[in-house]
């Protein structure tokens, strides 16, 4: 008896450094293989590392939070979430560093659409899809991304200036020169070139519109402002501003105040994405027309994820809809926004 009780403290000791062993190693495992150590307490949550571009506009802080609201834990996810500023060496920073913890999926909303192929190159290798959403990257070979989801850019354009065809229509103005500036988004971005080329085509139905100038005001309302307020200073007699978003669009409005001019009425304001403040400004009388970008794109990423857990098949390109929303719109709609 008094033997197998000393067998049984032998046999306790041995499990009991096995066990620590065990667990020691586990980390050393984890580290030796490029595994981040807290990814093992992950179970069967799928991880996401998402990079995202900023927080530069309205537009850009409903995205992030459409994410983070999305991709939690409840639903099976752990989200990594990584802020670029604005910065694509960030991003391919990022991507590495997801790369190297071993995520289950990439996620990329591109700050601009070039220099993707080496880190790209380097998901693959590692067997990790990668979806790319909003802006679109220019690679050469398509499967170096899974999928991407996000707007018809130049379908935005087009409509922008549809709007403005119509609206001078029907003001009686459809002959006279009509000055435009345009407040350009991050140049190289999906969201500036779409639209400015959507524009651009447009300009060629329309031999009275004058095209005074371009300038990038980088998606920001201070940078909106400044470049409005030397455009105000340049030229005389600006008709219309385009603004490839809203903020650089509130922008631009308190500039023009600030030269004394009536925003919405002496110079006609145009923007993109139709955030909640955009109906604000529509409503005080600031702001003509939002063209709608949609940036709730969390729930269509999962959708997404879901679908290739299960080994199905998923659509290479998916477009999101989206409208026009002019002023006379916007009280009845604003309380129906979601972003
Ligand atoms: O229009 C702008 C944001 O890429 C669609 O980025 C997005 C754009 C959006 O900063 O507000």
């Amino acid at each position: 008896m008094k033997r197998m009780k000393q067998l049984l403290v032998v046999l306790m000791i041995l499990a009991l450094g096995m066990a620590f062993w065990g667990c020691g190693n586990k980390d050393k495992d984890d580290q030796t293989s490029g595994k981040d150590v807290s990814s093992s307490e992950d179970g069967d949550l799928i991880v996401v590392g998402f990079s995202q571009v900023g927080a530069e506009s309205d537009w850009r802080t409903a995205n992030t939070k459409s994410f983070q609201s999305t991709f939690v834990e409840d639903a099976g996810y752990k989200l990594l979430f990584d802020d670029a500023q604005q910065k694509q060496e960030n991003q391919i920073k990022a991507v590495r560093n997801f790369i190297q913890q071993d995520v289950d999926y990439i996620v990329i909303a591109p700050v601009v659409e070039t220099g993707w192929e080496t880190v790209l190159g380097e998901a693959k290798e590692a067997g990790i899809p990668v979806i790319i959403v909003d802006r679109m990257i220019d690679v050469s070979d398509d499967s170096l991304f899974t999928c991407w989801v996000g707007s018809n850019f130049k379908q935005e354009g087009y409509d922008a200036a549809d709007w403005l065809a119509e609206y001078l229509d029907k003001e009686g103005r459809s002959d006279e020169t009509i000055n435009i500036v345009t407040l350009q988004g991050t140049i190289g971005s999906s969201a500036q070139i779409g639209r400015t080329e959507g524009v651009e085509e447009r300009l060629n139905d329309h031999p009275n519109w004058v095209m005074l100038d371009r300038q990038t005001g980088e998606f920001t309302q201070s940078k909106g402002q400044e470049v409005m307020e030397s455009f105000l200073k340049s030229y005389d007699g600006i008709d219309v501003v385009i603004a490839e978003n809203d903020n650089m669009a509130f922008g631009a409005i308190d500039a023009i105040k600030a030269a004394g001019k009536v925003p919405g009425k002496d110079i006609i304001i145009i923007s993109f994405d139709a955030v909640k403040a955009a109906f604000e400004s529509m409503i005080a009388g600031d702001m003509n027309v939002s063209v709608e970008c949609n940036p709730l794109h969390g729930p269509r990423v999962s959708e997404i994820i879901q679908k290739l857990e299960k080994g199905e098949k998923v659509d290479k390109l998916q477009y999101v809809e989206e409208g026009v929303y002019p002023a006379e719109t916007a009280a009845e709609l604003i309380d129906s926004r979601q972003y």
